[in-house]
C-alpha cells in the first residue's frame, strides 16, 4: 500500500484551519489537522515544501516509523510548527489505520471506557454580573462544567478572554484586523486581590455541584501562583490552569507545597520532553495537551499513559484554535483512556463547521459523544471549502503598565 499524494486546504468559518488530507493508492483517503493558531501559513508551508513529498510512496500503515523519519529526521527537535505538521501526518495515517480496519479509532486504542465525556465550556463576562449570566446559559444548555473568567475593577485593559461589551456571550482570541496584536495591560496585585473573591461569589450562587474551572494563562510568578491557590482553595475548583509560565517545569513546587487546588497545564506542550517532570513529579492533575500542537495520536497516547500512571487526568486542549479534526481524534482518546478527566469544548457545533467537516460526533447536555464511523470519523467537504481563503489575524500581546512586555 502507499501514498499517492496529499494535498492542504487553509481556511474555515471564523478561522484558518490547516487541513491534510493524504491519499492512497487504494482509494483510502486520510484527514489530520495542522491547525497552529495565527501561524496558520507556516505549518501548511512545511507539509507542502517537505514532508508531503517525502510521505509520496510510504506504506501509510507504517504511522510509527513515519512519525520516527519525520521527528528524528528533522534533526532540530520539538516546536510548534513541526510537531504540530507531524500532528496532521499522524492524525491522518490513523484516520486510514481505522478506515481499513474498519473500526472507529477509540476501539483501534482499548474500545470504549466510558459512554459520553464530560466538557467544559468558556463563561466569560466583562464584570461579575456579566459573567453569572454566561455562567447561568450554559447551565440551561446543561453544561456541568464552565470555565470562568470576568473583568477586573480598575484593570486598565480587557483581561485575557473577557469580551469588550456586555452579553458577547462566547469570545474568540483572534483578531482579524492584520497581523499586529493589540496590546492588552496587565496588573498582577489587582486580579490577586479580585479573582479569589468573585470565584467565591460563583460558587455561592451556583452551589456545590457545578464544576468552576479558571485560567490563568501564565500570568503569575511561582510565588504569586502558590498565593493565589491558597486564596482560591474555599471554592473548590475542579482546576486552576496555566498559572504559572509554562516553560519552567519547577515552577509549580512551590504552589503544591501551598495548595491542594488541582492544578492544569500543557497548552503550550509540544512533546513528552515539555511535562515529563512534571508528571513523574506529580506536580500537576491534568495534562492539556493537544493532538495536533503535540505531534499526534502517536506522542499524545505516550503522554496519557505517562500520566496515568502517576494519577494525572486529562483535560485536552479544545479551544478554537483547533479543527474538528483534532477534536474528534481527542473524542477518541476520551472515549478510551482510562485516566480520563475532562474535555474543553469550543467548536464542533457551528453550522458552517459542520457543513466543512460533517460527522457523527455529537453534543447533548455537556457531554460529547463520539462518532462510530472508522477512522476519525470526520468527512471534509472540498466544495464547502471554496467558499474560505486565509485570513491573517494574532493574539493581543501584554504589557504592564510601565510597558514591560509580560505573558499573554
Ligand atoms: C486558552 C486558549 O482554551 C484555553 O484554555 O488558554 O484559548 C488560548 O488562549 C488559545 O488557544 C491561544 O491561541
Ligand atoms: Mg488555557
Amino acid at each position: 500500500m502507499k501514498i499517492t499524494d496529499a494535498k492542504v486546504f487553509v481556511g474555515g468559518p471564523g478561522k484558518n484551519y490547516v487541513t491534510l488530507k493524504i491519499m492512497t493508492d487504494q482509494g483510502v483517503c486520510g484527514l489530520g489537522d495542522a491547525t497552529l493558531n495565527n501561524r496558520e501559513t507556516l505549518t501548511a508551508a512545511y507539509l507542502q515544501d517537505y514532508l508531503i513529498p517525502n510521505l509520496i510512496e510510504m506504506d501509510p500503515r507504517n504511522s510509527e516509523d513515519i512519525w520516527q523519519f519525520f521527528y528524528r529526521g528533522a534533526y532540530f527537535r520539538r516546536g510548534p510548527i513541526a510537531m504540530a505538521a507531524f500532528g496532521a501526518i499522524d492524525m491522518a495515517l490513523w484516520d486510514i489505520k481505522g478506515k481499513l480496519a474498519g473500526m472507529p479509532l477509540y476501539q483501534l486504542f482499548g474500545g470504549k471506557s466510558r459512554e459520553g465525556a464530560l466538557v467544559y465550556a468558556h463563561a466569560t463576562g466583562t464584570d461579575l454580573e456579566d459573567l453569572m449570566d454566561s455562567i447561568e446559559g450554559y447551565i440551561g444548555q446543561g453544561y456541568k462544567a464552565v470555565r470562568v473568567q470576568c473583568g477586573i475593577p480598575g484593570m486598565p485593559s480587557a483581561s485575557y478572554a473577557v469580551p469588550e461589551s456586555k452579553g458577547e456571550g462566547r469570545h474568540y482570541i483572534t483578531d482579524f484586523g492584520g497581523i499586529r496584536p493589540k496590546v492588552e495591560i496587565w496588573d498582577t496585585g489587582r486580579y490577586m486581590r479580585y479573582m479569589p473573591g468573585a470565584l467565591a461569589e460563583v460558587r455561592a450562587r451556583f452551589g456545590p455541584e457545578l464544576h468552576i474551572l479558571h485560567d490563568v494563562h501564565h500570568r503569575l510568578l511561582p510565588r504569586e501562583a502558590a498565593e493565589f491557590a491558597k486564596a482560591v482553595e474555599p471554592v473548590g475548583l475542579f482546576w486552576l490552569e496555566d498559572p504559572t509560565p509554562a516553560e519552567d517545569q519547577d515552577a509549580l513546587r512551590l504552589l503544591r507545597q501551598h495548595s491542594t487546588v488541582p492544578v492544569a497545564i500543557g497548552e503550550v506542550f509540544n512533546s513528552i520532553w515539555d511535562c515529563n517532570k512534571l508528571i513523574e513529579n506529580e506536580l500537576i492533575d491534568f495534562i492539556r495537551v493537544a493532538v495536533t500542537y503535540a505531534g499526534g495520536i502517536t506522542p499524545v497516547k505516550r503522554i496519557v499513559d505517562l500520566a496515568g500512571l502517576h494519577h494525572i487526568r486529562t483535560g485536552f486542549h479544545g479551544a478554537p484554535s483547533h479543527s474538528p479534526l483534532c477534536m474528534a481524534a481527542q473524542a477518541h482518546l476520551n472515549a478510551w483512556a482510562p485516566n480520563f478527566g475532562i474535555q474543553e469544548y469550543l467548536v464542533l457545533d457551528t453550522s458552517d463547521c459542520h457543513a466543512l467537516f460533517p460527522s457523527e460526533h455529537r453534543m447533548e447536555n455537556g457531554m460529547v459523544f463520539v462518532s462510530d464511523a472508522p477512522g476519525l470519523g470526520v468527512e471534509f467537504d472540498e466544495r464547502e471549502a471554496e467558499r474560505y481563503s486565509y485570513k491573517p489575524g494574532t493574539h493581543p500581546v501584554v504589557r504592564l503598565e510601565d510597558g514591560t512586555l509580560w505573558n499573554y
